[in-house]
């Protein structure tokens, strides 16, 4: 039975930055994670994640990217890796879709530089595209690629370094507030810690018990296609998009040395409620929605399936974050609900974190992100 300062369920990228922001202020921590770290169970896997400071969703994300980015470009240095590869970002929509006003509305609030191109501009820039008349891009050129598992080894070295103690294939079996410490309960033993955090991504649901935070999952699926010998389509001549269209949003996150196009549909799949209900096995059926996109809009990239990938949304209502203390026990902190657009952020989301435990305020605004909003 070991007393640390703080423990860490779910050791994603969210979990692992916390751990190592809490280790760099002096803090001793527990990190525990069911699976390895990487894994593929969660989502925190799958080779590269968009980062992007254009913020479409609200105009409230674009300071946290904009300290992300320097978050990924110090672990970068800390490391000696390549994390996060400059790339442009591209909003396409239909002519007054909410994704490229969005993105205009965050670029006016925030003083960001960004392009407007018609679609004839758009495909003059980029051949590959075929959007007609009806479509108009936003273009940022400060955008970038993260990858994934790179960042999360990283952030686990750097935590490790620091000291915190991050254990993986264990699983947390209750945890439970006895007197002045929260007692947990694994599979390998018991902790008694003064405070908890918990960042266990689609598995928030149980391990936030009796919140019932309306948590839903969503199966997503992402599609790599055989590019090699097309030309235009490689980081640096092709930019990453996200592309809203009568059928659903897609992105698409350029080729790196040869891998291949990126495609996925952002959202779109049923919600579910556990992980348990998630297939895990991609299938040639959803590989549907993407054919019929690129058929549409890239016709010409509709090419030869490399591979496919599955992972898992947790999804609030409002697709934006849950970050707060736990309502019943002031020394416990938590993060869920990341609507599948939260990986860019984990370093800042560390720093959150790792400030409300300490009950210090955050330097960003993150009224967005309070639980209580769902009680109003
Ligand atoms: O994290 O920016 C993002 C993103 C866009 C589409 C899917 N993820």
């Amino acid at each position: 039975k070991i007393l640390y300062d703080a423990a860490i369920i779910g050791l994603g990228a969210m979990g692992l930055a916390t751990a190592g922001e809490l280790s760099r202020r002096g803090l001793k921590v527990i990190g525990m994670e069911q699976f390895t770290i990487p894994n593929d169970q969660g989502s925190s896997h799958g080779k590269t994640r968009i980062i992007r400071k254009a913020y479409y969703e609200h105009p409230d994300y674009v300071p946290l990217a904009d300290r992300a980015f320097h978050l990924w470009r110090d672990l970068e240095r800390e490391s000696s890796q390549s994390l996060l590869l400059d790339s442009h970002c591209l909003s396409i929509g239909p002519n007054g879709s909410s994704v490229v006003e969005g993105v205009r509305e965050s670029c006016r609030e925030h003083h960001l530089p960004i392009e407007s191109l018609s679609s004839g501009q758009l495909q003059q820039r980029y051949p590959a595209f075929q959007f007609d008349s009806r479509f108009e891009a936003v273009a940022e050129m400060d955008a970038g690629i993260l990858r994934v598992e790179e960042c999360l080894i990283a952030l686990a070295n750097s935590a490790r370094k620091m000291g915190a103690d991050l254990h993986e294939n264990e699983t947390v079996k209750s945890w439970e507030r006895v007197g002045p410490q929260i007692l947990i309960q694994t599979n390998r033993g018991e902790y008694r810690v003064k405070k908890l955090i918990l960042t266990a991504g689609p598995w928030s649901s149980s391990v936030l018990k009796k919140l019932a935070i309306p948590l839903k999952l969503m199966r997503q699926t992402t599609t790599w296609l055989k590019t090699g010998t097309l030309p235009g389509l490689e980081r640096g001549e092709f930019p990453i998009f996200l592309a809203d269209t009568p059928t659903g949003c897609f992105y698409g996150i350029p080729s790196i040395s040869g891998q291949g196009l990126k495609i996925a549909q952002h959202y779109g799949a049923p919600e579910v409620n556990s992980p348990e209900e998630i297939e895990r096995e991609y299938s040639a059926a959803d590989a549907v929605p993407v054919r019929d996109f690129l058929k549409s809009y890239l016709p010409h990239v509709n090419c030869e399936i490399a591979e496919g990938t599955v992972c898992i949304y947790t999804l609030s209502p409002d697709r934006h974050f849950i970050i707060d203390r736990y309502p019943t026990d002031e020394d416990v902190c938590f993060a869920a609900g990341f609507s599948g657009h939260g990986f860019k952020f984990a370093p800042v989301i560390g720093e959150l974190l790792a400030d409300l435990v300490e009950a210090k305020d955050f330097r960003f605004k993150t009224d967005l992100f309070q639980l209580a909003r769902f009680k109003k």
